[in-house]
């Protein structure tokens, strides 16, 4: 006899349909589910087990395998806390369907906003730490961050496009880390403003006639190596456009100073300076 809500294995065998074999089986190599036990050493399951069991059997009958079931199913229900860890393990098994479904619960639980920064991006910059210290490979990595972006270029697209002079976003010319620069066109469109993201690293030249030709009302450039600023003459950014902006972390405002932008420290700053000059 057990108690409400408490099921024997034999008791979830008959409601899910899932041998007792198949339960204990499932709780050895993929650690669910996971009953508790009787003193004497018998299972217990409890109401939650049965009904994702019973999702997990619906899963099996459309045609995913055990593990993918189970791990799709321990995704969908990953806490706050554990979704940075679980997508990048995710990624790093390449399991895109696992991964897409922790994207989407993060957005969920932590709002858009929330998921970029307390996911995406400290997920990004795990795999790419990975991958400068050798430890993660260009394929894990291209893959892992081909994911993240298009979660970003996602979010961008549906930020939808606000009218307007617009300001155009993207790297200096040698500069492939893009995040940086997707991230700041998102902030932006979100608040409003027309923010046109061009992909990294455009030449200066192409970057101005763009500009002029849009009639744009300024340029963001988000850098991370500060080297590609270096080679610069003095004053060079002034002309791409009546405004333009440089941050990320490879640049400081002495930089920016001389090359003839702005500086803006973070995304806030940027939003707020904007705001003043419309
Ligand atoms: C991911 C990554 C990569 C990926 C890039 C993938 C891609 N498509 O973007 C890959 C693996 C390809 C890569 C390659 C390289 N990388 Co790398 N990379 C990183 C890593 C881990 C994260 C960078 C990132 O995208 N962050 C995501 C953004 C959103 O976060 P963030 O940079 O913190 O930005 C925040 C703010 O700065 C701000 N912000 C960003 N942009 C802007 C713009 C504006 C206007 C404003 C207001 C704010 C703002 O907002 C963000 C939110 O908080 C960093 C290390 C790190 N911990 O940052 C190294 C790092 C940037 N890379 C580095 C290097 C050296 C390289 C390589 C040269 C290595 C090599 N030998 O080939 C190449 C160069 C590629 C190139 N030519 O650009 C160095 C740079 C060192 C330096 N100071 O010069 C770093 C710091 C790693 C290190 N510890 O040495 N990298």
């Amino acid at each position: 006899m057990t108690r409400p809500g408490v099921y024997s294995i034999g008791e979830v065998e008959a409601m899910t349909g899932l041998s007792a074999e198949v339960l204990r089986q499932w709780e050895r190599r993929y650690g669910f589910p996971k009953p508790e036990r009787t003193p004497g050493g018998h299972r217990l399951y409890r109401e939650e087990d049965v009904q994702a069991l019973k999702v997990i059997r619906r899963w099996l009958d459309e045609g995913a395998s055990p593990q993918v079931a189970i791990r799709r199913y321990l995704a969908q229900e990953a806490r706050p806390e554990e979704l940075p860890r679980e997508l990048l393990s995710a990624l790093m098994e390449a399991d895109l369907p696992r991964a897409e479904t922790l994207f989407r619960r993060g957005v969920k639980l932590l709002g858009p906003e929330g998921a970029l920064r307390g996911l995406l991006v400290p997920v990004l910059k795990e795999v790419g730490e990975g991958w400068h210290r050798g430890e993660v490979s260009v394929a894990q990595e291209h893959l892992a961050t081909q994911f993240l972006r298009s979660r970003l270029q996602e979010l961008l697209d549906l930020a939808g496009y606000p009218r307007g002079a617009p300001i155009l976003v993207t790297t200096p010319p040698g500069e492939r880390h893009e995040l940086g620069a997707m991230l700041a066109a998102y902030y932006l469109r979100r608040r409003g403003f027309p923010a046109l993201y061009l992909g990294p690293d455009t030449p200066l030249p192409d970057l101005e006639g763009l500009a002029r030709e849009l009639g744009a009302q300024a340029v963001v450039l988000s850098v991370l190596l500060p080297e590609t600023l270096k080679a610069l003459p003095e004053g060079s950014l002034k002309g791409l456009a009546p405004r333009v902006f440089l941050g990320g972390q490879g640049v400081d405002a002495e930089t920016a100073h001389r090359l003839g932008a702005v500086y803006a420290p973070d995304l806030e700053a940027l939003l707020k300076a904007l705001e003043e000059g419309a």
